[in-house]
């Protein structure tokens, strides 16, 4: 599923991001949607990230999810290089407990936006789940997968809480 014709490419700016990061993928998996995960850095590798944005669309991507922390610049500058819809995560950074990754990632210029979304694991996690939504507008099977991801999620909430 994860590397065969991905239509969602998961990028992230260094492998120290992979433990949240993996949570996007996780869900792209539960939600059957074909992804593929790649350590790009707007700083230690910028040709890398010129390359893999240029190229998304030709090959087929129809989402990019970018995370990073600290001065976060990878979700923007790929925003900047890809007419793709462009999902930002704020991973958390140890020196400012991913404020600096959210400041960075959420204050785009008018004109090149980057759908940001929640500091760490939730953030993982919900990207993976929007990007699945705005496949599943033209995949059915998608589609079904998240309204039953939807559906047992509500029914695992108990109405009466216990203890
Ligand atoms: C960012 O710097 C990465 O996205 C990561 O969150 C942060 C720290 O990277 P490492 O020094 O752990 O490689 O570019």
């Amino acid at each position: 599923m994860s590397e065969r014709d991905p239509v969602v490419g998961v990028i992230m700016g260094s492998q120290s991001d992979w433990p949240v990061m993996k949570l996007a993928c996780e869900m792209l998996e539960t939600l059957g949607v074909a992804h593929e995960a790649r350590i790009v850095s707007a700083h230690r590798t910028p040709d890398r990230l010129a390359d893999y944005a240029k190229a998304a669309k030709g090959r087929g991507l129809k989402v990019i999810i970018a995370g990073a922390g600290g001065a976060a610049h990878l979700p923007g500058m790929t925003a900047a290089m890809t007419p793709l819809p462009v999902l930002g995560v704020p991973v958390q950074s140890r020196a400012l407990s991913g404020q600096d990754s959210l400041l960075s990632i959420v204050q785009m210029p008018k004109g090149v936006p980057v759908g940001t979304l929640a500091i760490g694991e939730a953030g993982a996690a919900n990207a993976g789940i929007l990007a699945a939504s705005i496949i599943a507008l033209d995949d059915p099977a998608v589609a079904a997968k998240l309204d039953a991801f939807r559906q047992a999620q509500t029914e695992s909430v108990a109405e009466v809480p216990e203890g």
